[in-house]
Parts: C-alpha cells; structure tokens; sequence
C-alpha cells in the first residue's frame, strides 16, 4: 500500500518548496485530462495554430495520460517560479525568462531537491518535468489551484502574476484531495489583446502561434510573413508584451550580474563574429542553433532602432549560412529604401 500524504504532510513539502522560491505549490491526484480539454486542444491542433511546432501533434495523445511520463503516478505536485520581465522592450530584446541561466537546468535541479526532500521524508518515487514532457502544463497548474488561465493564455499566479514557469513532481504517493480551484480575475481587462503587436492572442485564450513573435524568434525555423518583419521591432529573443502588459505582473528590478547574458548593443551588432558556443553556454538562448540565431539577428537588425543606412550597411555585410538567410537577406533590403 502506497503513503498517502496528509495536509499536514502537504504544508511540510510546500515550505520547503517556497524556502527555493517557489511562489505557488499544489496538488493533483489525477491520471487523465478531462474530455472537454481533449476536444478544446484537438480543436486548437485542428486549426493549426502549432504553426511549425509538430511535435505538439505527436506529444497530443502522450498528454492525455499522465502515466506517459510516469508509469506509476498516483499524485502530482505542480509548482510555480517566479521569473522577472522589463517593463518594456527594448533592442535587442531578449525576454526576462531567457536572461541568465537556462531556467530548464535551474528549475529541475530545485525540483529534484524538493522530490529528494519527499522520499527523505515520506519515501516514494517520482519524476520531475520542466516544459519540454508531453506534460498540459497549465491545465495541471490550474487543477492544483495555483491560479487562473488569463485572456492571454499565461496562467497567472494571485500576488504574483503571469511572470512565472511553471514544473512538476509527478510520484507514486497518494494525497487526499485539495479541490482548490482559483476563480479568472482577468474582468473587463483586455490588455494583454490590446497589446500584442501582432494580433497572436485569440477570443478562446488561445495562441495562433503562427502570428506569435515568441514563437518565430524561439520555435520556428521558418521565416515570418513579410507583413511581420516591422512589428519585431527589435525582439531578439522572445516577446511578452501580453506578461509585461498584465497588471498582474510584479516588476522587479534585475541585477547587473543577472543581465551579463543579454549582450551590449555593440556585441549584438557583431553578433556573426561571435563565438556563439561560448557567449551563450548555459543560457536559454543556447537552445538555439547559429542558424536560427542568426535568422533572429537580421530580423532584429532591420525592425530596430539602428538609421536606414546603418541598417542596409549591416544587412549588405551579412553573409548568408542558409536559404532562409539568403531570402530574409533579400526581403529586408528590398524594404530598406
Ligand atoms: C508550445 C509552447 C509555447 C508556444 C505556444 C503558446 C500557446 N499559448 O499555446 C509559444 C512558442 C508561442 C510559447 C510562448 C510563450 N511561452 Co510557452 N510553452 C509552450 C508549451 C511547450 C506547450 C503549450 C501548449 O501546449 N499550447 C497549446 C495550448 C492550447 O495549450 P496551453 O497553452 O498549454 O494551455 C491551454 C489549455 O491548457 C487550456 N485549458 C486549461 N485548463 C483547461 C480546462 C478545460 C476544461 C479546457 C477545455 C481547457 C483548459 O487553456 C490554456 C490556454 O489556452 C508549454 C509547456 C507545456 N508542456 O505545457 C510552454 C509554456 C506554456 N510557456 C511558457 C512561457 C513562459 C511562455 C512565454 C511567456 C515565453 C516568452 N516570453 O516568449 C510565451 C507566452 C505566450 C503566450 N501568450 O502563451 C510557460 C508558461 C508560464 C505561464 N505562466 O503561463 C510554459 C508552461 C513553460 C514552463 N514550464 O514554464 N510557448
Ligand atoms: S508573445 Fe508577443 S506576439 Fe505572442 S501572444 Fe504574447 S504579445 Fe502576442
Ligand atoms: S492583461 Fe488583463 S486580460 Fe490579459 S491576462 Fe492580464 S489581467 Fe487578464
């Protein structure tokens, strides 16, 4: 017979998790997602709204059943991080979540403290998941009553706010029921719609990713519509006008040794001679390849703030790696005047 942890149990662990920063903690005892998420992410999949990401279709029926990431599950821990976001974005914009370290390697590493610190103390076993398992991530946090889903699909932590990544503990142990269910304190507020500059977020809160910014400067490889090039204005790396836009969020100020990874003006500018490997080890920016870093320079280069001339002498300067690079090369210049 499997331990079945208590509330008393259930503080213990959640004490623990917010002593390493953690700002939200629950519980699940679930196994499967409910129909009505099924037919809302077959019909999010069935308008192609994953644009370039596929592998959002193979991973469909994997997220259905948590016993796909861990075959024994009985109960799982969702968990929320607070990340910090500026105010505004300016070029070259990386987004707060990929400044410093790869946040993958920092969270699965507390993650793995806190699952150490439950078999320390109650045994088990677990698995920990941090974004990339076929785990609906939001859909786990929102049932483990960390928050609500707001209009622009970030879930959103009560005092905290949408700037949070979200990780899980799934384990074989079995909790008693929290039935905890945070109600949407989005209202009448529409910022996040009125802000994203491409008009990405749907009516259902939902992404058409294939108008996203984040997902054209982080997850595709193919090039934007020519009719985006202008609204990257500058975006490197990410975007969160819909995070930074929320009242919700809570700004805080970053440190300068917490802002060595974003490069200074004139090393972006140079970016093509830069021992990429090096300057991004670690970082969430190395998720990406040259290529597709690359890629993200050019389109940066000509929606920033740099003069026309400028501008045109660095895009003429560049030297295609790829096809993709060649057309983006063309299409840009031929906008310069
Ligand atoms: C693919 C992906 C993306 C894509 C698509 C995003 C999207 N909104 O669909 C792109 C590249 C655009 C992206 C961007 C970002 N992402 Co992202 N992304 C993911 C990933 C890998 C899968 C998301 C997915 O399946 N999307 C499809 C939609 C339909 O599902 P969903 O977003 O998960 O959630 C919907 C359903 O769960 C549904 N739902 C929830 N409960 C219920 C209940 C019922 C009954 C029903 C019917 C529906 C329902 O409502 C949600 C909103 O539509 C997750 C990690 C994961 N494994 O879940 C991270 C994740 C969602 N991303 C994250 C982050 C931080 C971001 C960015 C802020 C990064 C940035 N600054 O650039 C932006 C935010 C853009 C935005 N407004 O969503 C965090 C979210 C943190 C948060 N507080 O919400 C996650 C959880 C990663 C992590 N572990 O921290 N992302
Ligand atoms: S990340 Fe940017 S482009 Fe994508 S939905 Fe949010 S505001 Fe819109
Ligand atoms: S900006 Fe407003 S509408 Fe959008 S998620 Fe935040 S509170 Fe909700």
């Amino acid at each position: 017979m499997n331990t079945t942890l208590t509330t008393p149990d259930l503080l213990k662990i959640q004490n623990y998790a917010k002593s390493l920063g953690f700002v939200a903690t629950g519980w699940l005892n679930l196994k499967t997602v409910e129909p009505e998420f099924v037919s809302f992410y077959q019909n999010w999949l069935n308008r192609g709204y994953q644009g370039d990401m596929e592998y959002l279709v193979r991973h469909f029926p994997l997220k259905q059943s948590f016993t796909n990431v861990f075959s024994e599950v009985e109960s799982i821990m969702v968990l929320a991080f607070p990340y910090k976001v500026f105010p505004t974005a300016k070029p070259p914009f990386i987004s707060g979540y990929a400044r410093g370290m790869d946040y993958h390697l920092i969270l699965r590493k507390k993650l793995t403290k806190i699952a150490n610190f439950i078999t320390a103390n109650f045994s088990g076993k677990f698995k920990v998941a941090v974004d990339s398992a076929p785990l609906p991530e939001r859909y786990l946090a929102r049932l483990a009553g960390l928050g609500w889903i707001g209009k622009s699909g970030n879930f959103i932590v009560p005092d905290h706010g949408p700037n949070v990544f979200l990780g899980e503990i799934l384990t074989n142990l079995k909790v008693q029921p929290q039935n905890r269910i945070i109600p949407d304190q989005c209202g009448n507020c529409n910022l996040c719609l009125n802000n994203c500059p491409t008009g990405a977020i749907n009516h259902d809160k939902t992404i058409n990713t294939k108008l996203c910014l984040s997902a054209y400067t982080t997850e595709f490889n193919s090039l934007p519509p020519i009719r985006l090039h202008q609204a990257f204005s500058g975006r490197f790396f990410g975007c969160e006008n819909c995070v930074s836009f929320c009242p919700h969020t809570k700004f805080q100020p970053f440190t300068p040794e917490e802002l060595t990874t974003p490069l200074t003006k004139e090393e972006f500018i140079d970016l093509p001679a830069l021992k990429m490997g090096r300057t991004f080890k670690n970082t969430t920016l190395s998720r990406l390849s040259r290529k597709k870093l690359l890629q993200n320079y050019l389109l940066a280069i000509y929606s920033g703030p740099l003069s026309t001339s400028q501008k045109k002498a660095l895009l003429k300067k560049f030297k295609p790696e790829t096809t993709n690079h060649q057309t983006l090369k063309k299409q840009l210049l031929q906008k310069i005047p």
